[in-house]
């Protein structure tokens, strides 16, 4: 590799989680670029940062010129780039259960418990913080029940979400989970995640990718 690889992050976005496991995990080197979400109204907004995401939203991942944004996308674009370790099944069967359940993470629940769905509800609407709470916790229980429900059982369910080696799923898996302990939401409910949480953590491209590790965690 010779063209630098920089990744627009903050400590506790959970789809730039995604990408520093990702990066981790195919061992690559990266500098961390932060962007802070909430300090001075987001820099998220600033015109320098909108110039690389018009969408106003980490993870943009910058490869030399290229600037790449949406996680899951930059995840195979690695894995494509780098296949060892792939962080895709061989099959197409395969691929398609662990994008499966990448996806529901990264597109059904994510987007509403995001931080401007947040903002929104509290600056727009005027949402109390009770209800706003319990928006962000109905989510989170609906969609991590569905995710436990389709890996308990599951015979290419493994150590991992699929298998014994970590890959896509994992890399949404783990920053949901710490999504959902910020906002009360208790990993033990769903017992399957737990397991394959905890084994992943045990990983050090996980712990390394952990919020508090970040050089932007207070
Ligand atoms: N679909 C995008 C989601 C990116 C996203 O929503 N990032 C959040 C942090 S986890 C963000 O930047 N939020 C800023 C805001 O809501 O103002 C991806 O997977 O990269």
């Amino acid at each position: 590799m010779t063209e630098r690889l920089a990744l627009y992050s903050y400590w506790r976005s959970s789809a730039a989680y995604r990408v520093r496991i990702g990066l981790n995990l195919k061992g690559l080197p990266y500098e961390v670029l932060p962007v802070h979400l909430v300090r001075d109204g987001g820099e998220q907004f600033r015109p320098e940062y909108v110039a690389q995401n018009p969408q106003k939203l980490v993870p943009v991942l910058a490869h030399g010129q290229r600037r790449m944004r949406q996680s899951l996308s930059i995840l195979e674009y690695l894995d494509e780039t780098w296949p060892e370790p792939p962080l895709l099944p061989a099959t197409a069967r395969g691929r398609q259960r662990v994008r499966e359940l990448a996806q529901l993470i990264a597109c059904d629940i994510h987007p509403l418990n995001n931080l401007r769905v947040l903002r929104f509800f509290e600056h727009e609407w005027h949402v109390p913080q009770p209800e706003r709470d319990e928006w962000m916790k109905h989510w989170m229980v609906e969609g991590l029940g569905a995710f436990e429900a389709l890996l308990r059982d599951h015979p290419s369910t493994g150590t991992f979400c699929d298998g014994d080696q970590p890959g896509l799923a994992d890399c949404c898996l783990v920053p949901q989970l710490y999504n959902a302990r910020r906002f009360g939401v208790s990993p033990d409910a769903f017992p399957v995640l737990a397991a394959i949480e905890r084994a992943c953590l045990a990983l050090p491209a996980f712990d390394a990718a952990r919020p508090e590790r970040q050089p932007d965690a207070p």
